[in-house]
């Protein structure tokens, strides 16, 4: 073993109020389109980096108490490679990853995964790195990775074929807009298509992409725009035009992609009723069927019961704003 202790980071998931759905280039993971997330306390993944004896070979990778499937190991030991690289070498790794939600909840993400790891590894192997820093080598991984370094909301740019440095930062927000998301859970099953996959698709076969990745950037200075004035309206209306636009564009792919399922419409309806009710909230929609609704903490409650109570709606969590990744060392 070497002396080299330990390091535990926990990282909190994010959504995307403005998504990123489509890459400028594919081998360096750079988004063809600008993001924008608020960060979420409720979900988070915690992940312990040690260092292994120098006879060991390979990595080794542990999710929630058992050895990773062979997919999920080589993506983190490519993001290892990559880290070792960047600290000129060190030691094989190992890797033990715990979600603070229910697995298969259909809400594991590869965003909190990354970050934390991304955060542990690096202290792990020497490397001193600003939020910034590991914010773009977190990109490289796992493009949403990237906004999950910092707390609050969080902008991640578009870049163009051949760009090396791209990490996310945080963006002001009014203090008076007191935010909740709700996650309204309509499904426990994996999705049929990931979302590397399903935005990969949606790049090579959908003719609405092209419409996509053009409106994209006047969408997200809109929602800054909206998040700096406190106008929860207006980023309201930008964040569902993100989701229907992305979801859109994924539909109209060959062979089209749907994530829906009926339990996701009927939220649909739901967050409708809630603003003919007085109440603000705004829904968004990732790579799957769970519905995320925005909210006021002042109006939580009350959204809170009206998605409970919808047909198809298995558990609604609720969620404050995270904060930033943390860090720290664990004796060797
Ligand atoms: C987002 N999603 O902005 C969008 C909306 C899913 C729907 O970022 O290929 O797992 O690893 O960079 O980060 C999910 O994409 O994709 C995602 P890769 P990632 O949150």
């Amino acid at each position: 073993m070497t002396s080299r202790p330990g390091v535990t980071a926990v990282a909190c998931s994010n959504f995307a109020l403005c998504k990123y759905w489509g890459k400028a280039d594919l081998e360096r993971n750079v988004p063809a389109v600008p993001s924008l997330s608020m960060t979420v306390g409720a979900l988070t993944t915690t992940t312990t980096v040690a260092p292994l004896g120098a006879a060991e070979t390979a990595d080794r990778v542990v999710l929630g108490g058992r050895p990773a499937d062979a997919v999920t190991f080589a993506r983190v030991a490519q993001h290892l490679d990559r880290l070792r690289a960047r600290a000129g070498g060190g030691p094989r790794l190992e890797v033990t990853t715990a979600n603070s939600f229910p697995t298969g909840a259909g809400l594991a993400s590869s965003a909190s995964a990354f970050a934390a790891l991304t955060a542990a590894a690096a202290r792990a192997l020497g490397l001193t790195l600003g939020l910034e820093e590991q914010s773009d080598l977190a990109r490289r991984a796992s493009a949403s990775a990237a906004r999950s370094l910092h707390g609050g909301f969080v902008e991640l740019p578009a870049g163009t074929p051949g760009t090396e440095w791209l990490p996310a930062s945080p963006v002001e927000v009014a203090p008076s807009l007191d935010l909740r998301l709700l996650v309204a859970v309509t499904s426990e099953s994996a999705k049929a298509v990931g979302s590397r996959d399903g935005m990969n698709r949606t790049m090579r076969t959908s003719p609405y992409y092209a419409a996509w990745v053009e409106q994209a950037p006047a969408e997200l200075i809109r929602a800054r725009a909206a998040l700096a004035a406190g106008d929860l309206g207006a980023l309201g209306e930008v964040v569902e035009r993100s989701a229907m636009r992305m979801h859109a564009s994924a539909m109209a792919a060959a062979p089209p992609i749907l994530y829906w399922t009926s339990g996701t419409v009927e939220v649909l309806g739901a967050v409708r009723r809630l603003r003919e009710r007085g109440v603000e909230a705004y829904f968004t929609i990732d790579a799957g069927p769970n519905v995320k609704v925005l909210c006021r903490a002042a109006d939580a409650g009350q959204a809170r019961s009206s998605l409970s109570a919808v047909r198809g709606v298995l558990t609604v969590i609720e969620s404050g704003v995270g904060g930033p990744v943390q860090v720290r060392e664990v004796p060797a």
